[in-house]
């Protein structure tokens, strides 16, 4: 009996490692600041010659005020954005959000590929696989919060 449980759990336990992102398991591990839960944080691992990339996270505010996210701070970038993509004349563009990115209240912001996103430019210390990258997040109520991003592969998302 015991053993026919143990085995029933064992395939359930499989099927739902199978369901769930591949990636999931070796994101960032959550960070708490305040009001604001970060998760899932990645920066993606740049393509040799490159001199930009890209990073992404779930910031969740449980609070009932609205935070922004102003600033980010890396030693590996000379210039550290927060970026929106958006189609421009059927033509995915990016820019620089010059107030930040709005997190508000009760709500669950993703920077994701294509979407919003963490940019750095000029990087000196190319992000190379299995690295962990310590990046600065700073919010205006919140204040600022440095967390570990390890660098994935990403090579199903296009852009950067
Ligand atoms: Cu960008």
């Amino acid at each position: 009996m015991s053993f026919v449980r143990r085995f029933v759990t064992g395939s359930f336990l499989a099927l739902s490692l199978i369901a769930s992102p591949a990636l999931a398991e070796t994101k960032m591990a959550t960070a708490e600041l305040g009001t604001l839960k970060l998760s899932d944080g990645w920066v993606k691992v740049m393509i040799p010659g490159a001199k930009v990339a890209g990073g992404y996270l779930t910031i969740e505010n449980t609070g009932t005020e609205a935070d922004r996210l102003v600033a980010l701070k890396t030693s590996f970038a000379k210039k550290n954005e927060i970026h929106e993509m958006a189609m421009n004349n059927d033509i995915m563009t990016m820019r620089p959000l010059e107030d930040g990115l709005d997190i508000p209240a009760g709500e669950t912001v993703i920077l994701k590929p294509g979407s919003f996103h963490l940019m750095f430019m000029g990087v000196t210390d190319p992000i190379e696989a299995g690295e962990e990258n310590e990046i600065t997040l700073v919010f205006d109520k919140a204040g600022e919060i440095t967390v570990s991003f390890p660098a994935l592969e990403g090579a199903m998302h296009s852009g950067h």
